[in-house]
């Protein structure tokens, strides 16, 4: 890992989908004691609270508004995790939608030059806008830190990608829309899906998108998005589905990442409070971020501690 000094990025952004409940995803984690669970561990933390998103009032259909939006917005995040950067301290992102990684990306890309990515999610996010069923930039955001899709994205970085194609990895992707599996099949970027998973076993797969991910670069970024978790174990996200991960596999993963992974920085996203149930979701989501620090946080055992 980069660094034990933490800093919390809130990025309430939603504008790469629009789905009511996903700003408050940063705090959903803080409520259930994210900033405390970490120096408790042994983290030095720093809350730099919500970035607040630009004042906009545009029609969700407007993309090209979106795509200005998000694009300042990461400039503007990128800037701040720079900082955090030449202080010494490791950014961790609190989402919001996965558009946010277009800033963590752009950020670690300007301090560490070469990164590799581990894309953690039910879905590649390698759309374009011209292939993109929805046009939600959410879905186009790996695609965007390659160097392809709207302009005014894939220039927030400090050159016209963030990321080489033979350095990154999607792990456990199962709704995979047809442009984006010609997008990866063509660029030969490794896609393990959850049939793979079946197939070859977590270990081998994550083993291998890690050897991808680490051979030619200087640091690897995290993305862990929360819809890679089987639905009834974090209902709080915007596209929930069945056949994810369970806590098991995803403990595992997160561990096995912290133990070979020179980390650079973490993104969280896709939190949507108004889904969960019971806080379930954002408890989950700080248990894997802890192990993904290389430590372990277990709500039920300390709700047994406390009697
Ligand atoms: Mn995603």
């Amino acid at each position: 890992m980069f660094s034990d000094k933490i800093d919390l990025i809130g990025m309430p952004l939603d504008l790469g989908v629009r789905e009511l409940g996903l700003k408050i995803g940063p705090d959903a984690m803080r409520e259930v004691g994210l900033p405390d669970i970490l120096r408790n561990l042994g983290f030095d933390v720093r809350d730099l609270g919500n970035i607040p998103l630009p004042s906009i009032d545009v029609p969700a259909k407007e993309s090209n508004h979106q795509v200005a939006s998000i694009a300042a917005y990461c400039r503007k995040v990128a800037k701040i995790a720079s900082d955090s950067f030449a202080r010494g301290r490791m950014p961790v992102y609190l989402g919001g939608d996965h558009s946010i990684a277009i800033a963590s990306l752009a950020a670690a890309s300007a301090k560490f030059g070469r990164v590799g990515c581990l894309w953690l999610d039910a879905h590649p996010d390698a759309n374009t806008p011209e292939t993109s069923p929805s046009g939600n930039i959410h879905g186009m955001v790996l695609a965007v830190a390659l160097g392809i899709g709207p302009e005014e994205l894939t220039r927030v970085g400090p050159s016209h990608r963030t990321l080489e194609f033979e350095d990154v990895a999607v792990v456990g992707a199962q709704d995979i829309d047809p442009g984006e599996l010609e997008f990866v099949e063509r660029r030969r970027i490794p896609m393990f899906t959850m049939d793979d998973v079946l197939e070859q076993g977590l270990p081998a797969v994550i083993d291998r998108a890690i050897e991808r991910v680490t051979a030619h670069t200087n640091r690897v970024h995290v993305s862990l998005d929360l819809d890679m978790l089987r639905q009834d174990i974090a209902p709080g996200v915007g596209l929930p589905s069945q056949c994810g991960f369970n806590v098991r596999e995803a403990m595992y993963l997160c561990r096995r990442i912290a133990a070979r992974c020179d980390i650079a920085s973490i993104d969280i996203v896709s939190l949507n409070p108004v889904r969960d149930r019971l806080q379930k979701t954002a408890r989950l989501s700080v248990e894997l971020l802890v192990l993904l620090l290389g430590k372990k946080y277990s709500f039920d055992y300390q709700r047994y501690l406390d009697g």
